[in-house]
């Protein structure tokens, strides 16, 4: 008697179960202990299979795309070093709580730790990162293991997407040869997933897992709704998060009902909107002002999502630390490092303030004053930014251009460091709502090329993503994927030649060991880079120009580099100026001495 290779079988019942439990994107990087994996993905109709070149940029990719979809899409790697380059990815899927399943190919449990070659201990190396994982090494010769394998797949689809979601590891230990073929049979297969080719009838998951919300009760959200309908001067604060999509509007709803000030990070689906909601946009600039910072204190602060993006924010909250603060949150990952919190609600932030809104009704709240007091500051700063000078060199500036210059309802990535800050505070409103995304879980400049062209393919749409020159040379080998035909980014390049964030810093007087060991100045020219990749560039003399070039390059179909040169100590010193005159201007506007 004869029957399908172990691995053979294993690959295709895992890959079967996957997809019927919804995923359907691959992103592979070359090997040949995955070779399993792979035929069994490419054989069955469905995948969209994805090939990199390197790992970290697969990885990131697949976040970008988990990100803009909700949804989970797996990487396939080979054994070894290969399944290390994963963790990068790995980390801010789980802090940023974005859906990503890995497998990763093994060699057999015995060649462990035993000097074979291209093998390192896999399972468990993503640690605590990981929301699931489970090494796949047992044999496959009874019923109850082909149930299980269907069952691992829905397991680890459903832990991937939450609650809260992240990534997901099954380590997967195939034996040679990787190849289809006979093989002696142990006995005859039982019914279950694999033993014909089929698991559940019509395409059903072996395990249907339905998703887990923690919704608050009743009462506690009748007890939200009385304290902020009893509160005189209430601001609601959302943070990034991985569903802004649905938390924005719900955010801004309440807002609009309470007559509160919202300060939305550009990251939490909130700030921008068409809707008549008093949202703050330059908060960032107004709140490190002392005088300022006192004239708008609060006697209640509810916050959604993650950290802000904004020091001057978060300084501002730590600063009424006394003041009561209610957290809403139904992640597992703790929201509060500042330890402001009086109340931590853990429920889902969207259902509870929509169901908080539906408490209050249509009274109007009265606190018009309250709002108006916040209103009149953020004017103050757009007029005091509006009357500086132009300047080539306030890289805030190449941020407002292009939220000015977005055709609507064009996704927007930003990378960390000083594109996500500048967008911030200098960025703006803009007219409708205004999709947002950034690698904010753990802020690194890493995977950043890759991550927005995941996040394209994801949103099916042409995204246009603002990245520094080192993040992009972190991850320059990420525009390869430029080449897949549905991952088109139009990267604005603010070249400064270097990290200009550290010039914020006071280890800037520190020269001379600042320039070359923190803001490391390269001259690498990013033409060359397209060059290399085949992606087109253009060099754009300042913020105008380029806010002039942006939607034709969009428009164009296919991925660019728009590159704007800037001078990083200019910058800083651009930087202080707006800053200093966002001041004057919001403390003349609230009557405070000058
Ligand atoms: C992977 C990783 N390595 C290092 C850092 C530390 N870091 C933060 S910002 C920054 C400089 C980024 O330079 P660039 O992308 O050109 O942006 P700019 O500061 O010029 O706006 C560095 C190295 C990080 N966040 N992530
Ligand atoms: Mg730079």
């Amino acid at each position: 008697v004869s029957a399908p290779r172990h691995a053979t079988v294993l690959a295709r019942i895992l890959i079967d179960e996957l997809a019927r439990a919804g995923v359907d994107q691959i992103c592979l990087a070359p090997g040949s202990r995955s070779t399993p994996l792979v035929l069994a993905a490419a054989s069955r109709p469905g995948f969209r299979l994805r090939v990199f070149l390197d790992e970290r940029s697969a990885a990131f990719f697949a976040l970008g795309w988990g990100r803009a979809t909700g949804r989970p899409a797996a990487v396939v790697t080979t054994s070894g070093t290969a399944v290390a380059n994963l963790l990068p990815a790995v980390v801010e899927a789980s802090q940023g709580e974005v859906p990503l399943v890995l497998l990763t190919a093994d060699r057999p449990p015995r060649l462990r730790d035993a000097d074979a070659n291209q093998a390192i201990v896999q399972p468990g190396i993503f640690g605590d990162y990981v929301r699931f994982h489970t090494d796949l090494a047992g044999p496959l010769e009874q019923a109850a293991e082909y149930r299980h394998l269907g069952a691992v797949a829905g397991r680890a689809v459903a832990a991937a997407v939450g609650w809260p979601a992240g990534p997901v590891h099954l380590n997967l230990p195939f034996d040679k040869p990787l190849e289809p073929g006979e093989a002696p049979s142990a006995g005859s297969l039982t019914p279950g997933p694999g033993s014909g080719d089929v698991g559940r009838p019509h395409g059903a998951p072996w395990v249907r897992v339905t998703p887990r919300r923690p919704r608050a009760s009743d009462d506690e959200i009748e007890a939200l709704a009385a304290r902020i309908s009893g509160a005189e001067r209430p601001v609601l604060v959302a943070g990034p998060h991985a569903s802004a999509g649905e938390l924005g509007p719900a955010v801004r709803s309440l807002a609009a009902a309470l007559e509160a000030p919202l300060l939305a990070d550009p990251l939490s689906g909130g700030r921008y909107g068409a809707d008549a909601v008093a949202a703050p946009v330059h908060y960032d600039l107004f709140l490190g002002d002392g005088p300022v910072a006192r004239a708008l204190a609060p006697d209640l602060i509810v916050r959604v999502g993650q950290a802000p993006t904004s020091a001057a924010l978060l300084a501002w909250m730590e600063a009424w630390s006394g003041t009561e603060q209610v957290v809403v949150d139904g992640g597992l990952r703790w929201k509060d490092h500042l330890a402001t919190a009086s109340t931590y609600l853990q429920a889902d932030a969207a259902d509870a303030l929509g169901r908080v809104r539906a408490r209050l009704g249509a009274t109007k709240a009265g606190r018009t004053g309250w709002t108006d007091r916040w209103e009149r500051a953020d004017r103050a700063a757009r007029d005091a930014l509006g009357a500086l000078a132009p300047d080539h060199a306030h890289e805030g500036r190449i941020l407002a251009a292009v939220v000015g210059a977005l055709p609507g309802g064009t996704p927007l990535f930003v990378s960390s460091s000083m594109p996500v800050r500048d967008l911030d505070a200098y960025g703006g409103a803009a007219p409708g709502p205004l999709p947002v995304f950034a690698n904010r879980g753990a802020s690194g400049i890493d995977g950043i090329v890759s991550s927005a062209l995941g996040v394209a393919a994801g949103a099916a749409r042409p995204v246009v993503a603002v990245v520094g020159d080192l993040a992009l040379l972190h991850d320059v080998n990420g525009l390869l994927a430029t080449r897949e035909d549905d991952a088109r980014v139009v990267f604005v390049v603010v070249n400064n030649d270097g990290g200009g964030i550290f010039h914020f810093l006071p280890v800037s007087e520190h020269e001379p060991a600042f320039t070359p060991y923190f803001a490391t100045p390269h001259g690498i020219e990013p033409a060359r880079a397209a060059a290399l990749y085949g992606v087109g560039h253009r060099l754009v003399d300042g913020a105008a120009a380029l806010a002039e070039a942006l939607p034709g390059a969009l428009a164009s179909g296919r991925s660019a580099i728009l590159e704007v040169r800037t001078d990083r100590a200019r910058n800083r010193d651009a930087h202080a100026a707006a800053a200093e005159a966002v001041r004057r201007a919001a403390r003349a506007a609230l009557d405070l001495p000058l």
